[in-house]
């Protein structure tokens, strides 16, 4: 059998699917990707714009970088990779995007690993959380510390709650669709290797070639290959 034809047959009579996604699945919502030669840190200092350190050191340019990247996010529509996956009920989504489009397109559980764009939360970490509404910098009403979006710096810890029901639902499922990303940034992409690790059947759909060595690689665009899988 083919690849993508074995691969449709594992998604079929998967029990326990989950996918894992990055910035590649939003790519064709017009979202640029992080690594990609036309994105984000092709132009911009991930250190300066997604980190603690870059916050202390100009918190206007990070705020303004975000709520910029914010009107494009909401501009955004799903693709049909996001509408694929989201007909699949009984997956898991587990995503390092901070869009809402998995969710725009019907997703039932997201798991957000890196945090979401439409929130913001103390920096303080005092608890304070909330939609983000006010443009420019802002200070949180329960502590005064000061608000920044509700995502995940370079440094920082993910959420530790998302993070175990994330590491849950991959030692238990039975495929795992890996979908648009890059698979660099840790500890999210250890998700892939606990897979592998506990027998979990892998299939990869990238433009680029991973070459992970695991399971089933296909190669091209999300939005022309999910919809021929699921
Ligand atoms: C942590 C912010 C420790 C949110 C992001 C030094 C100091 C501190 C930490 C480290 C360090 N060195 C290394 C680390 C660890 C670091 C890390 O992994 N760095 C990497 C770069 C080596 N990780 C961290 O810092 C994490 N925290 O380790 O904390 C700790 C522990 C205990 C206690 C305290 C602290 C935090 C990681 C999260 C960082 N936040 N962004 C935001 O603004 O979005 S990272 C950034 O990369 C995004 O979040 C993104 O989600 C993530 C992964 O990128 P991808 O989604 O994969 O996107 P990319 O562009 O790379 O790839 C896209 C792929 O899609 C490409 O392959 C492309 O070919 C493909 N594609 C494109 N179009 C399509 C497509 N495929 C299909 N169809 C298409 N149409
Ligand atoms: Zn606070």
């Amino acid at each position: 059998m083919t690849d993508i034809r074995t691969a449709r047959a594992w998604l079929t009579g998967a029990a326990r699917p989950v996918s894992f996604s990055g910035a590649g699945l939003s790519a064709e919502s017009g979202i640029a990707t992080f690594r990609d030669p036309d994105g984000v840190w092709a132009t911009v200092d991930p250190v300066r714009m997604a980190s603690p350190e870059g916050f202390a050191a100009d918190p206007e340019t990070v705020v303004a970088w975000y709520n910029a990247r914010r009107d494009a996010s909401r501009n955004a529509r799903p693709n049909r990779a996001h509408r694929a996956l989201a007909s699949r009920h009984n997956m898991t989504h587990i995503t390092q995007n901070v869009d809402g489009l998995l969710e725009s397109a019907g997703a039932l559980r997201v798991l957000h690993l890196h945090g979401s764009l439409d929130r913001d939360r103390c920096h303080r970490d005092c608890g304070h959380v909330e939609p983000a509404t006010r443009r420019g910098l802002n200070t949180c009403p329960d502590c005064g510390g000061a608000m920044r979006p509700d995502v995940v710096w370079f440094g920082e810890m993910l959420p530790m709650d998302i993070w175990t029901e994330a590491e849950i639902a991959v030692a238990d499922a039975d495929v795992m669709l890996v979908v648009g990303t890059s698979a660099i940034v840790y500890p999210a992409a250890g998700l892939i290797e606990t897979a592998q690790r506990t027998g979990t059947r892998i299939i990869v759909v990238n433009q680029e070639p991973l070459d992970l060595g695991v399971g089933i690689e296909l190669v091209g665009q999300a939005g022309e290959i999910l919809p021929e899988l699921l």
